[in-house]
């Protein structure tokens, strides 16, 4: 395995992994993975040139590490220790991905460990600033991305706060399995708890209304089609109205995806996966953009989108005045023998 670092225009390098089947790049714009192949497959979404002005640009945050805060928080407002906050409104009404100064426009500091063969590490820094992202206290974030020879890509993040605040980071990568990016529709997925938190009319979810897909078929895996494709839920509704899946899962101990030829392991200690199969590709207008709905599906990592307002003091997501963050999410990518 080796590294090679290429510095682009605007600040933006690449660092590149050679890991002789694969292939895997990150990004300091974002602390982002902008590429992953295995051979000659694409395994995420990104931009094949690789060139800088695409991740400024795009509106998909492809990659990116994401926050202080994952997913949706209601009209951006929330309160801690009696004390209230409010938010951009990015997402209109609510406030979403940490707002336009979130960690996926960050140009972080980095450092490159290398194993001498198990694995290289690169390690990112910034400080998350509360004049800047109006979230309360600064937080000093370190993420860590490591690739081992087990094809494991795992994603590390440490941080402390000077004051009590939120903390909800996630990475916003697409994966496709298929080899020409066609539809994900014929992947499958497959966990020992498997279940999808239904979305209000405000795109926001609700703790207890789930759909449990285990239940819902009568063999496992079941594949992102019959997931589509079933009408027997409340969930068929939402299905139509977002042209796919943009909601919370609750998974068990690993989450598996696969294709014919792949089989993607997916374990975290956070409490949430945030599925959204890249429904409405066409929302950005350039030349850039050659996706189709459905070329895509994120896993990220999370707890429950807008958790601060649903749970209060109990959110998963509060991060007190000097405590130390720490969690951990492993993407595995294993190629089926024939
Ligand atoms: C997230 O849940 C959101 C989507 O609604 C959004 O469109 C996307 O990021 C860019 O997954």
């Amino acid at each position: 395995m080796f590294t090679e670092v290429e510095h682009q225009r605007n600040g933006l390098d690449l660092i590149k992994i050679d890991n002789d089947r694969a292939k895997i790049v990150f990004s300091n714009y974002g602390a982002r993975i902008v590429s992953w192949k295995y051979e000659d497959n694409n395994i995420v979404l990104g931009n094949v040139v690789e060139a800088d002005e695409f991740y400024f640009e795009n509106p998909f945050y492809f990659g990116a590490s994401v926050g202080r805060y994952g997913g949706r928080i209601e009209e951006g407002r929330f309160e801690l220790d009696g004390k209230s906050y409010q938010l951009e409104q990015n997402d209109p009404p609510h406030h979403l991905h940490g707002g336009p100064q979130g960690m996926n426009r960050h140009f972080f500091d980095y450092e490159i460990k290398d194993d001498n063969g198990g694995f290289i590490q690169i390690i990112f820094t910034t400080t998350l600033k509360a004049a800047e992202d109006h979230y309360p206290g600064d937080i000093k974030v370190k993420i860590i991305h490591t690739y081992d020879i087990d094809n494991r890509w795992t994603i590390e993040y440490a941080a402390e706060a000077t004051e009590t605040t939120l903390f909800n980071p996630t990475n916003h990568v697409y994966f496709n399995l298929n080899r020409d990016n066609k539809e994900i529709d014929n992947h499958y997925l497959s966990s020992s708890d498997l279940k999808v938190h239904l979305l209000n009319d405000k795109n926001l979810p609700s703790v207890d209304d789930v759909v449990d897909l285990n239940a819902l078929s009568d063999h496992q895996p079941i594949s992102f089609k019959e997931i589509f494709d079933n009408e027997e839920t409340p969930l068929h509704a939402q299905i139509e109205k977002y042209q796919g899946l943009d909601h919370p899962f609750t998974i068990g101990d690993e989450l598996i995806v696969e294709n014919k030829q792949f089989l993607l392991k997916m374990e975290t200690d956070m409490p949430n996966v945030v599925v959204f199969t890249f429904n409405e590709t066409n929302n950005w207008d350039s030349d850039m953009n050659i996706y189709k709905p459905h070329s895509g599906f994120t896993l990220e990592a999370q707890s429950l989108p807008n958790d601060i307002n649903l749970l209060g003091e109990e959110a998963p997501s509060i991060l007190r005045k000097g405590d130390a963050f720490f969690s951990k999410t492993t993407y595995q990518i294993i190629e089926k023998s024939e």
